[in-house]
């Protein structure tokens, strides 16, 4: 890893290559070729030469992969779209070393971060759930009925679990690998964060939060819609709680999310 200047503080708990910590950037992008080069670009501007960036394109009809690919990063295509979801567990069958991270590639997640989530994976944890609401919402980050969406569903997943969640929606997380791959999921499109990270609740998995960023998108819209991603969030939380569905727990041992503290 190399460090930005602003991170140096957080240097003694980051995973460095001379540790043999290998760490795979997994990006699910779908339409994002204005975004995705400079995504890439930060994200490989702080990890080492043996570190890997990959892009999940997910039936995009723009030139995402081309641009994804110039900026350095080991592009996987679908076709045809199928959604985050599937996207994200694409990703995580093709990723590659010991500590994945997910980040958005439309520029809201910030790359010089990454860091902060890789520290406490450093330290024991098996997830690190980067939070913007422990951290900074930049202006234009979030709408208001988003802003109050997710925050109903963290309070909502927190009452039904037991947990102490602040943002059950982030996408900027970290993972240790073999942890990840224990956890069978299924979810086709934004439901994928709920899933997650109720299930490695669920397993008895170390998850911490860690304060994050959160910019606005630099080019182009949104896929979310509002309502019908929103009912499969609450649908997947409901499910998860009665314990429905084809979900694998590999263990019942449940420990509640607690924070990491700011550096
Ligand atoms: N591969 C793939 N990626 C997707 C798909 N839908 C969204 N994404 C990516 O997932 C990331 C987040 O998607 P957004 O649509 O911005 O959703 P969001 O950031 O959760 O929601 P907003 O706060 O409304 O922007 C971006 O990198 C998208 O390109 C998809 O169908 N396939
Ligand atoms: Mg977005």
């Amino acid at each position: 890893m190399r460090l930005p200047n602003l991170l140096r503080r957080a240097r003694r708990t980051i995973p460095t290559q001379s540790s043999g910590v290998k760490v795979c950037v997994v990006i699910a992008a779908y339409n994002e070729g204005p975004n995705i080069g400079p995504v890439v670009r930060g994200v490989r501007a702080v990890l080492g030469p043996g570190d890997e960036v990959l892009v999940v394109d997910d039936g995009s009809v723009d030139d995402t992969s081309a641009n994804a690919a110039a900026a350095g990063a080991r592009v996987v295509r679908q076709e045809p779209n199928a959604g985050k979801g599937r996207a994200i567990i694409r990703g995580i069958q093709e990723a590659t070393g010991d500590v994945v991270v997910f980040i958005d590639g439309d520029g809201q997640d910030l790359p010089e971060e990454i860091p902060l989530l890789l520290g406490p994976i450093a330290q024991g944890a098996d997830m690190v759930n980067g939070s913007k609401f422990i951290g900074r919402l930049k202006e234009g980050a979030i709408s208001r009925p988003n802003y109050y969406g997710n925050l109903f569903m963290s309070a909502f997943i927190n009452l039904l679990f037991g947990v102490k969640i602040t943002d059950s929606q982030s996408g900027f997380r970290a993972w240790r690998l073999d942890k990840l791959r224990e956890m069978k999921i299924d979810a086709k499109e934004y439901e994928i964060e709920t899933e997650m990270l109720i299930k490695a609740v669920k397993a008895g998995f170390t998850v911490v939060e860690a304060p994050v960023t959160r910019d606005k998108r630099a080019f182009g819209s949104t896929s979310f819609k509002r309502v019908r991603n929103g009912t499969r969030i609450l649908f997947t939380i409901l499910r998860l709680r009665l314990g429905t569905g084809t979900t694998t727990i590999v263990s019942t041992r449940r420990r509640a999310v607690t924070r990491e503290a700011h550096t």
